[in-house]
């Protein structure tokens, strides 16, 4: 092999070792004599090889990095924040509600604009191989708009080095906004033979629409974008140089925000501090900072570094091996889940993820999904992205790490995630290793803040007490507020003032809020999601991703403490049916009129104390 590493110039030894004037000097000189590259480059390889952390070999290295870009002054240019005049903000807001985005703001945005430059001051000076493999960079779009879809391309053409972008392909799933027909074919041609568009004949979701971006591109490498992106300074040549290293790499670049209304700009993460992908039991995506086994290593704050995983839109990897691979997994479903399949094959059968802190991509992040999965999710009972992360998790997971997915989703050990058996064949003839190979090597870090979970002693809807209320018109005739108070014997109704609701058994709910906020009660739905509780081995009540937890003002759903598992509940659950907060020990009561849940003193007698966990059947 000729070179086996990329190499950084000299500059960055410079820049990280004498701070200041010099430093600023030469990084001056570099952006305005590109002629003196050359010389620092060969100094460069030799610095590198002295250090031994490099190999190089051979005289073709470049640095790829474009000159600085000319102000234009239009809105949004800089990336700044755009505001639309009075007249325009009611259209501004209808177009959120069609979007998630605001296409007016970004109607209004130059399709060039230049943005902030958000990488770390040495990504200027790195060097990398001049004969890299050349990328196609597929976008997936379904129902995008118009502008943002061609922002991205017109920033992946404008910010790439031309030798190593094979073709932008644009493959559309299915869409059926006007702009995205014929107004779209027109707009490519400016492109030539560098953009080319390829249409599904029926809606496939976002993860086959991938595949059949994968399968029709022409270059070395497949890099995915999702459709409403801009690419930041020189992002390409640092995604491609770990996977010309070495091409069961893939690389990840590190994703700075577009604000959805605003269209602003800016870092997520500033430069210099770096994170990385990991996820929790209920297969929610994390970042998490560098640990320090990682840290401690690293010369340079810029230089690339592994990770378990990664968001799931963003990323390079060889075509071939990627398609050797099986691409995705077949039987995963229009959108989630795809980004830890990916990553558990890449690292169990044998390759490596990396994030590249010298590649910046700006994503908008929106508000709300924008569209429905459309008949593909009518075909499937259940929780549609479930249903994916238990496939990833009954391909990848070892047998005592799935119990910690079921613990944490208990409704997903009943939902049907298909057939498997191709992917744990193609698993065995790689010969790909164990998850508990991949916690202890890669994602290390991660018990650290999601610790193995004890199991759940109980888990379902928490229900009060059923039939412990009354509909109470306080001895008056109408009109007069009718009320529910605790029944006060078995046998009311008919013409007595009380009448028993026997649908007032009500369920622990988190009322759609997220945490810190209170815990309510509602009428129980038999779906779960806000209602499904469940009460670990150590006291640690759970519900979805957060916890509950209370205080002399209520019950109240709060973030769970990192990296911990137990909690202050006890249930009885044999006689008094109390749910006990050990450490204020107080007992979790339902008052009767205003449905407000607060810690009493226990009285064991008293209904309106009383809990039960009934199970949820998947519906
Ligand atoms: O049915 C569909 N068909 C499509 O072609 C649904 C979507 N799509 C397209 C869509 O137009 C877009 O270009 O697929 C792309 C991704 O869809 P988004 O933008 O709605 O997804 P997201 O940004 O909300 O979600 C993240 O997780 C997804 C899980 O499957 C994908 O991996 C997305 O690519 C991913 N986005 C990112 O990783 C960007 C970084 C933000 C984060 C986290
Ligand atoms: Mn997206």
């Amino acid at each position: 092999m000729r070179i086996l590493q990329y190499r950084r110039g000299r500059l960055v030894k410079v820049v990280v070792a004498v701070v200041g004037v010099v430093a600023v000097v030469l990084l001056l000189a570099s952006h305005l004599h590109p002629a003196t590259s050359h010389a620092l480059r060969s100094a460069g390889a030799l610095v590198s090889k002295a250090k031994q952390k490099v190999t190089y070999v051979g005289d073709k290295a470049g640095n790829f990095e474009p000159p600085p870009a000319a102000h234009k002054g239009g809105p949004g240019e800089g990336g700044k924040a755009h505001q639309l005049s009075a007249a325009k903000q009611n259209e501004g807001s209808m177009s959120v509600s069609e979007y998630g985005i605001n296409m007016v703001v970004s109607d209004e945005i130059a399709m060039d604009r230049d943005i902030s430059d958000t990488r770390h001051a040495e990504c200027a000076h790195w060097e990398y191989p001049e004969d890299l493999p050349t990328a196609s960079v597929v976008i997936v779009f379904h129902n995008e708009g118009f502008s943002t879809l061609m922002r991205t391309v017109h920033s992946v053409i404008d910010r790439s080095p031309p030798q190593f972008l094979k073709e932008v392909l644009l493959v559309d799933d299915y869409s059926d906004k006007a702009p995205l027909k014929e107004p779209l074919d027109d707009y490519i041609t400016r492109w030539g033979d560098k953009v080319r568009l390829v249409r599904n004949k029926e809606r496939a979701g976002l993860i086959r629409t991938r595949v059949v971006g994968a399968e029709e591109a022409r270059g070395d490498v497949v890099l995915f974008l999702d459709a409403h992106c801009e690419v930041n300074k020189n992002w390409l040549p640092p995604l491609l140089a770990p996977i010309y290293r070495d091409r069961h790499t893939m690389t990840v670049p590190v994703i700075d925000g577009i604000d959805h209304n605003t269209f602003e700009y800016r870092p997520v993460y500033g430069a210099g501090s770096n994170f990385r992908g990991i996820f929790e039991w209920g297969m929610l995506y994390k970042e998490t900072e560098l640990p320090p086994e990682i840290e401690r290593t690293r010369e340079h704050q810029s230089e690339p570094y592994k990770a378990p995983t990664h968001a799931g839109g963003l990323f390079a990897i060889n075509r071939e091996y990627f398609l050797s691979l099986g691409a995705y997994d077949p039987g995963l479903l229009v959108w989630g889940g795809e980004n830890f399949e990916l990553s558990f094959k890449v690292w169990q059968c044998g390759g490596s993820i990396e994030w590249v802190p010298c590649s910046r991509v700006g994503h908008v992040y929106r508000g709300f999904m924008p569209y429905n999965f459309g008949k593909l999710a009518e075909k499937k009972k259940g929780p549609l992205i479930t249903i994916n992360y238990k496939r990833v998790v009954e391909t990848w997971f070892d047998d005592k790490y799935k119990e910690y997915f079921y613990t944490r989703e208990p409704l997903a050990r009943y939902l049907d995630m298909g057939d498997v058996s191709k992917q744990l064949a193609m698993k065995e003839r790689l010969g790909c290793k164990s998850f508990q190979w991949f916690m202890e090597n890669v994602a290390y870090d991660m018990l650290r803040k999601y610790p193995e979970l004890p199991k759940n002693l109980h888990w379902g809807e928490l229900r009060s007490a059923k039939g412990d209320y009354c509909w109470d018109m306080g001895g008056q005739d109408a009109p007069a507020r009718v009320e529910a108070y605790p029944c006060m014997g078995d046998d009311v109704g008919g013409d007595t003032s009380q009448l028993r609701n026997a649908a007032t058994s009500r369920c622990l709910d988190t009322m759609g809020h997220s945490a810190p906020s209170f815990m309510g009660v509602a009428h129980c739905h038999g779906f779960g999601n806000n209602q499904l509780i469940r009460l670990n081995a150590q006291g640690q009540l759970g519900v979805g991703e957060r916890c509950i937890d209370a205080d002399g003002q209520g019950i109240k759903l709060v973030f769970c403490r990192i990296g911990t598992v137990d909690g202050p509940w006890q249930y009885d659950e044999k006689q008094n049916h109390v749910m006990l907060h050990k450490r204020i020990g107080k007992c979790v009561a339902l008052h009767p009129q205003t449905f407000q849940l607060s810690l009493m003193p226990c009285d064991p007698i008293n209904n309106y104390q009383k809990w039960t966990f009934k199970k949820i059947t998947p519906k």
